[in-house]
């Protein structure tokens, strides 16, 4: 019976091809396609980053590259703890740091000495990249390399020497380790470096100096399943979306032009006609930083804001590449590993129940009024079928029918992108009251799009894609009932020193606390702006919807002493004083010759051991300081210099840079800019803070 069963099926399975083929309905490919690697890795969606080197343990952003690697002992690490963790957040993979920016490696490199087997950790005998190849194959991960190109520990970068080293790294991490789903080749470069002792700045030419042309033939050699991410020039196989923040833009073609200027706008939207299929990756960490600071312990990304990087990433036809940073012990924070797992917990809830399962389709056109290509596909759960309508026909409709008024907020939709990215501009209504009404009127789909709309009643849900390269080809759509989260609240502190608590939505009350207890209902609710002591305070507030009783997540805030009486010197614009404003979003810039100095008189006398700067907001405005000296005075005569050095990576995660330095007392203080991303006469500021013991 089995048999016979079978037979017939090949059977009719081969007529039906040659007849498809023979009247020639199976669509024609639209623009550049999807390799069988890029289309694996899409459908991975979700994996992890870890960052782990010796700068986890000098508290710094990136390592200079002189750091001892006796400082390197974490002497807890579990690669398996990291994978478990990945496993049950339901990521498909992890890429780790191998080598950052610091050169220091986490394997025993046959060439350089600058390496674990210089670390105390396991006596010099330890593989960090072999734990980690180990546990992925454990719990059934994917294994992914950061190999960082800048290096700024090697004494021959800059030269042609350093690509023979390069090349011969990448060799041994791809020929040693088993599979290797993904190679990160991270383009930042601040230019200065130890350089085994030279301590200088060098520049390389990011277009030509790698020679990527080569470094991938070996690459694929040596891994042809490896999907190459690259931002230092040549085009690999998936892009960067131009931010760490955690979004790719709306509209986002997974196309891009193999030659030529790559331009911001790109990178977040793809490129419409781009004759590559470069699909994006949005990579961002579930801290505010890509390495583990202890102060960041009360800034792990909240449910909320996670659910939003879901949507704004996989949700926008891109993956997600979520970073957790290692301690200094070799774990994963434990309130990062429950972020993690509430996060995969509320994506199971929120898509657990697909409402146009078994629901009537209909289309206003299918292909050559064939059945292969019905409206059906798109419920039926199998990727590999469509709704197709006639070739020439480039837009379209699909009414679905409930069979009893339904509620949702959720609509999940795919492109069958094995023959092209098609979609231009689409849009979904719901069948209200006897009416349409629209939901949403967007651009692209490409391999997934999710839309979140307010919730709604309705018995017919209607997409319409309004343009199309070529005839739209739908393979999947899902609809679901997201439940509603609140979001925690923010809070800040303003010049005053009064604090002020802002509630995300306008039906929540926020109950807070200035000791650092958690709130409760009975806690003070908040009414208006608090007044304080002038003195540091640490601030609990979580929201509350008296409607639903559902509360939010707690949001915490620590205070340094306030700015009450701060002034600016020398500065006669009123406008200057948004630098203590509190609000990230206001930004004041200087514009005079560098270097350019911010003078501060703090009122009175305190004892200093930091001082923090936010820059502006704006992702690669002008006036973001990259180089910094940090002077200090009692009188505002004689000053004293206590801290210089690099604000890294802040062209690319505009974060508080946050400096610490020995107790030292004073009045007055200088942030002297040396330098700034754009290299020119621009200093701005979102916010400034110091740091007291
Ligand atoms: C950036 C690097 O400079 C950061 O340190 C981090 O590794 C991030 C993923 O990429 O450009």
């Amino acid at each position: 019976m089995i048999l016979k069963r079978n037979f017939f099926s090949v059977f009719f399975l081969f007529i039906f091809s040659f007849s498809a083929f023979s009247q020639r309905i199976v669509p024609e490919s639209v623009g550049p396609i999807p390799t069988e690697n890029q289309l694996s890795w899409q459908e991975m969606e979700y994996y992890a980053f870890v960052h782990l080197s010796v700068n986890t343990y000098t508290d710094m952003s990136w390592g200079f590259g002189n750091e001892d690697p006796q400082i390197f002992n974490p002497t807890e690490l579990d690669c398996r703890q990291w994978a478990r963790i990945a496993k049950e957040s339901g990521m498909k993979g992890i890429i780790l740091t191998a080598k950052h920016h610091s050169g220091f490696c986490l394997w025993p490199s046959k060439y350089t000495e600058y390496s674990v087997k210089n670390s105390p950790w396991k006596n010099g005998k330890g593989d960090i990249v072999q734990e980690m190849a180990d546990a992925c194959k454990e719990y059934g991960l994917k294994l992914g390399i950061y190999l960082s190109p800048w290096d700024r520990n090697h004494p021959d970068y800059g030269k042609p020497e350093y690509i023979t080293y390069f090349r011969n790294q990448l060799t041994e991490l791809l020929t040693n380790y088993g599979d290797v789903f993904e190679v990160w080749f991270d383009g930042a470069n601040g230019g200065d470096g130890y350089y085994g002792g030279a301590n200088e700045t060098r520049k390389i030419n990011r277009e030509t100096y790698y020679d990527w042309a080569n470094t991938y033939k070996m690459v694929r050699d040596l891994q042809p399943k490896i999907m190459i991410w690259n931002d230092n020039g040549d085009r690999a196989d998936l892009r960067w979306v131009g931010t760490e923040a955690g979004y790719v833009g709306k509209t986002n073609w997974s196309l891009l032009n193999a030659t030529g200027k790559v331009t911001e706008d790109m990178l977040r939207h793809g490129l419409e006609n781009g004759d590559s299929w470069v699909p994006g990756e949005v990579n961002t960490s579930i801290r505010p930083e890509w390495f583990y600071h202890k102060r960041e312990d009360t800034k792990v990304k909240t449910l909320p804001e996670l659910m939003t990087i879901y949507y704004n990433s996989i949700g926008r036809n891109g993956t997600l590449l979520l970073n957790f940073p290692i301690m200094p012990n070799g774990l994963i924070h434990e309130k990062d590993e429950k972020a993690a797992l509430e996060f995969a917990q509320e994506v199971k809830r929120v898509f657990a129940s697909n409402l146009v399962k078994g629901a009537k389709v209909e289309a206003s056109n299918v292909r050559a009024n064939h059945s292969s290509f019905s409206a059906e596909n798109v419920l039926d759960a199998d990727k590999n079928t469509y709704w197709a309508t006639d070739e020439q026909i480039k837009s379209g409709s699909l009414i679905i029918s409930f069979d009893k008024p339904t509620v949702f907020n959720r609509f999940l939709i795919q492109e069958y992108i094995k023959l092209g990215q098609r979609v231009k501009t689409f849009k979904i209504e719901a069948y209200v009251n006897q009416e349409w009404k629209e939901l949403a009127n967007e651009t692209t789909i490409g391999y997934k799009r999710i839309l979140c709309f307010p919730t709604v009643e309705a018995t017919k849900i209607r997409l319409t894609i309004l343009d199309a390269k070529s005839c739209p080809l739908i393979s999947n759509i899902e609809v679901y009932n997201a439940p509603q989260i609140l979001t925690p609240p923010k809070i800040v502190r303003k010049q005053s020193g009064n604090i002020e608590i802002i509630a995300s939505d306008l039906e929540s009350e926020i109950y807070y606390t200035l000791d650092g207890s958690t709130p409760t209902l009975n806690s003070s609710k908040y009414v208006s702006e608090v007044k304080t002591a002038a003195t540091k305070i640490e601030v609990k507030a979580m929201a509350y919807n008296p409607a639903t009783a559902k509360t939010s997540a707690i949001a915490e805030e620590k205070f340094d002493i306030a700015k009450k009486n701060w002034k600016i010197l020398g500065v006669e614009d009123k406008e200057a004083y948004q630098i203590m404003d509190g609000d990230s979003n206001s930004v004041w810039h200087q514009n005079k010759e560098m270097p350019i100095d911010l003078v501060l008189d703090l009122g009175k006398k305190e004892n200093l051991v930091g001082f923090r700067y936010l820059p502006d907001q704006n992702l690669r405005f002008k006036g973001i300081i990259t180089n910094y000296e940090f002077y200090v005075s009692t009188d505002n005569k004689v000053w004293k210099l206590i801290n210089a050095g690099e604000f890294s990576n802040i062209n690319n995660n505009p974060l508080w840079q946050t400096k610490s330095f020995k107790t030292v007392k004073a009045r007055y203080i200088k942030l002297k800019a040396l330098k700034n991303t754009k290299n020119d006469n621009y200093a701005g500021y979102s916010e400034i803070d110091v740091i007291t013991d």
